[in-house]
């Protein structure tokens, strides 16, 4: 076996006066944070797709990488990108990665052969995973880079392409449970419109229930003891995706009755796309008791493109976690960096040096957001504002009518008193801690 990373060894965590671009200073696996391992805490997880499978092309320009597993359509080449991939797990000793079959298997000329393809790269990999820590987070499937998806995968206009999507998420859900994966994601990358004139909105949406649905039925006939999640993303590849946002996702979720089934895999470039925070998404998806798992790349909020670049703000990082923490953290989820280099960064060493720092930041993130939480000044300000509920009479008010509101009103027994929303001191309070 050739070694693409050369002579960097395992990354160790050397603290934060380490100046060696290749060691952690803030990731340390044992540190307990709010008794638990940051390892335990953080689960992260590699991206196969962008880590091994990208090759650095952008809508003006193709590939810039030069990779020993390239041309990346023969089995041979497959097996070469599992031995880096795997190499690069070993050094960065992440407990987890994840990936689509097109990332790891040449398509074939049939399903038939890409099925072979994948069964033989898969088996190839749990024969690594014997030696090796690492486990899968999730799996998934690509159903929107090859031409048979340009409409759609559930949602195609042509049912052929409904059961070859079909055909493919049982193959990935089959390698997933095979792989021990704790969760199987649903990204539907083409699951949208381009225009309204060829779309029938409804009809779609409906497929892509009862897809979802089939989805879960076959978890449960095989025994998938894992999560199913959707990604949501409100744009990009399409004009439009119907899993805009996690609001929407929740919605669909319950309209086909999903809501006690999948839960959702959260992206901070999405929601930045959807024009929201990510920690909006986490918020929305925590109240309602459906966060899986997140994706933690940023896009550059100037380009308006999903750019997936590594995390490196540590104020806007702390904040996902708090709400993560304050949740409950992770159970089958974790942090998966589904990001890429930019694609000047040509050399193995860049791509180490990218998740050492995505890993640094993210510790950093979690210990603010663990010592806000065991400070308690967001909590107690909470509590404080909504205090006014805690009363008897505002519950049965809740309980009430409009006319025994009206009366109370009224009588002059209701005076409201507008109170301070300290936004500006709570901001200052959260700068203390990042
Ligand atoms: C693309 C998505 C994709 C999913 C997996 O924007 O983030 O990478 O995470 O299909
Ligand atoms: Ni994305
Ligand atoms: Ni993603």
């Amino acid at each position: 076996m050739t070694s693409f990373f050369g002579d960097i060894t395992p990354i160790e965590f050397e603290g934060e006066d380490s100046t060696n671009p290749l060691a952690f200073r803030h990731y340390d696996a044992d540190e307990v944070v709010m008794g638990k391992r940051m390892e335990d805490h953080l689960r992260f997880a590699v991206a196969y797709w962008h880590s091994f499978a990208w090759e650095g092309g952008d809508p003006f320009g193709g590939q810039t990488f030069i990779r020993p597993w390239h041309p990346q359509d023969r089995m041979d080449m497959a097996r070469i990108k599992a031995d880096a991939a795997f190499e690069m797990f070993e050094i960065l000793g992440q407990p987890y990665f994840c990936w689509h079959d097109a990332d790891i298997r040449p398509e074939g000329g049939s399903f038939a052969e890409s099925q072979r393809n994948f069964e033989e790269i898969i088996d190839y990999m749990l024969g690594k995973m014997e030696t090796s820590p690492v486990k899968l987070l999730w799996g998934t499937a690509n159903m929107f880079s090859h031409r048979r998806f340009m409409s759609g995968a559930s949602t195609n206009p042509d049912p052929d392409v409904f059961a070859y999507a079909a055909a493919t998420v049982k193959s990935c859900m089959d390698a997933t449970m095979k792989m021990g994966g704790e969760n199987y994601v649903l990204w539907g990358g083409r699951e949208g419109y381009e225009t309204l004139l060829n779309t029938d909105l409804g009809r779609e949406l409906d497929h892509m229930g009862r897809f979802l649905n089939m989805v879960v039925e076959y978890k449960h006939k095989i025994g998938f003891e894992g999560a199913i999640l959707v990604e949501p993303k409100p744009q990009e590849p399409s004009k439009h995706q119907y899993d805009y946002d996690a609001a929407t996702c929740i919605g669909f979720l319950r309209k086909y009755g999903l809501e006690d089934e999948v839960k959702l895999n959260l992206e901070q470039g999405h929601a930045i796309l959807a024009g929201h925070s990510f920690e909006h998404e986490i918020a929305t998806a925590t109240s309602e008791g459906m966060l899986g798992s997140i994706d933690m790349n940023r896009n550059d909020y100037q380009s308006g493109w999903d750019t997936d670049q590594f995390p490196n703000n540590v104020p806007e990082v702390a904040l996902c976690y708090y709400h993560i923490l304050n949740s409950g953290g992770f159970s089958t989820g974790g942090t998966n960096f589904d990001a890429k280099l930019r694609r000047q960064s040509l050399d193995a060493q860049d791509l180490i040096a990218a998740h050492i720092g995505g890993m640094d930041i993210c510790a950093r993130g979690l210990k603010a957001a663990a010592a806000m939480i065991e400070d308690g000044g967001l909590d107690a300000a909470l509590a404080e504002r909504y205090a006014g509920w805690d009363t008897a009479e505002a519950k049965a008010m809740l309980d009430g009518d409009f006319d025994s509101i009206f009366a109370r009103v009224l009588a002059g027994e209701i005076n409201p008193q507008p109170r301070s929303g300290r936004q500006e001191i709570l901001e200052n309070y959260v700068n203390r801690f990042v």
